[in-house]
């Protein structure tokens, strides 16, 4: 980042003190802090431009409208969608899993179908599924990860067949770090017929995302977790995959025609967006990809994975002190989980805090990963293009303090 300070000056929150400290932020990958570009973009729509959209025909709604499908063509520009009719604006990455899940799962699956996950999943990539292999009696199954915490290809060809009909794959772990093989893995499940869903809740904050090229079906992310607000997030689907997909959600605005016993919908993307829209989110969400696309995001990449080397290098000055992700840059963003002796996360998260770093401490929403990990929970230091080498300089005293408190030898 060529002039951090200057950026850092961007985002009014990271300016305070916290526990007398100035506050060090290290929880990106739980959500993004917001700046002034994104904070103003939305006070300025609801100050001048609030009206619904999609239905006024005076001036004022015309002006929301244009600013709600303005956003829409930002977001794809941002993943690289051939049109903007391919965005669907959901409540993030969760319900824009659910959308896929029950709008083309649920026509799609029969059962003995077959989806495949991965072993490093977030909950909001494990359970949409499970409850569809509920409703389709399809099974789930797992691609397993190797020691290095990376997904295994070699096994890809055993849990690829023609049964299997969905793999749902993150771009990024937000408890390993892992970056994911998707376009490999995409490449492989077309070739048995099955469709890509990535979930991308963590990749396209963090890494350039271009979903023509890694050749999948469909990608969800959360605004939130990339400088924008909570509320709102994408599904970007292929075209021929959203008209021929079911709206999982009936109402207003979706519809092409409602008649007393049936009805017919609204082409994509609107027959996904029932009722009225998160409108000034949306005008959000496009003001924060226009400040990482004006940062650009192999800068924010490069900046990240200076970051990310510096703590992992940091970090293994810490005796007792276990990282749980790939060793090297190249294969990980900046979510760093980590274990000390016997302390619990939640202590170390409560004594940082003490210091005016805010981690965070638990499970991450990954419970079947962190069972295999052999552990209940664990400590994770998040980094984003506002964090510096003196932020992660920072974790080290908090860190000895932990120590000398629980008396760690
Ligand atoms: N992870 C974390 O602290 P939502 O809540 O829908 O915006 O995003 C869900 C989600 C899906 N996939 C991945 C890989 C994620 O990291 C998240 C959110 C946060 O790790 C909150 S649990």
């Amino acid at each position: 980042m060529s002039d951090l300070s200057r950026l850092r000056a961007d985002f009014p929150l990271l300016q305070q003190e916290m526990n007398g400290r100035p506050l060090v932020y290290l929880d990106s990958a739980a959500t993004t802090q917001k700046p002034t570009a994104v904070l103003d973009a939305m006070d300025a729509y609801y100050r001048r431009y609030n009206a619904n959209v999609h239905r006024g025909a005076y001036t004022l709604a015309q002006e929301a409208t244009e600013l709600y499908e303005g956003s829409r063509a930002k977001v794809a520009a941002f993943v690289g969608a051939a049109s903007p009719r391919e965005i669907v604006f959901t409540r993030g990455t969760t319900s824009a899993i659910n959308t896929v899940a029950f709008g083309w799962g649920m026509y799609h699956l029969r059962p003995g179908d077959r989806i495949l996950l991965t072993d490093l999943e977030h909950h909001a990539n494990v359970v949409p599924w499970q409850l569809l292999c509920r409703h389709t009696g399809a099974h789930l199954d797992y691609l397993p990860l190797t020691p290095d915490y990376r997904v295994d290809l070699e096994r890809l060809a055993d849990r690829l067949d023609e049964r299997v009909k969905v793999v749902g794959i993150s771009g990024m772990s937000n408890v390993l770090g892992t970056i994911l093989p998707v376009a490999r893995v995409a490449a492989a499940a077309r070739a048995v017929g099955a469709i890509t869903v990535v979930d991308a809740a963590q990749m396209a904050p963090h890494l350039p995302v271009d979903v023509a090229a890694l050749g999948v079906d469909f990608l969800a992310c959360s605004a939130h977790k990339m400088l924008g607000p909570t509320g709102i997030g994408a599904l970007w689907g292929r075209l021929e995959l959203l008209e021929a997909m079911e709206p999982a959600e009936g109402g207003g605005e979706m519809i092409r025609d409602v008649g007393r016993d049936e009805s017919t919908w609204a082409p994509a993307p609107h027959r996904f967006e029932a009722g009225t829209p998160p409108i000034a989110e949306a005008v959000g969400f496009g003001a924060a990809v226009d400040y990482l696309s004006a940062v650009g995001m192999d800068e924010v990449r490069r900046h990240e994975a200076d970051l990310t080397g510096y703590a992992l290098e940091r970090l293994s000055e810490v005796p007792g002190l276990v990282v749980y992700g790939p060793p090297e840059v190249e294969h990980r963003g900046g979510a760093v989980s980590f274990t000390l002796a016997d302390i619990h996360p939640h202590d170390l998260a409560t004594i940082l805090d003490q210091q005016g770093i805010a981690i965070r401490a638990g499970h991450h929403c990954a419970q079947p990963l962190h069972r295999l990990l052999g552990v209940p929970a664990t400590a994770r230091a998040s980094f984003y293009l506002y964090n510096t080498r003196r932020e992660v300089d920072a974790l080290l005293p908090a860190l000895a303090e932990a120590r000398r408190l629980f008396g760690v030898a």
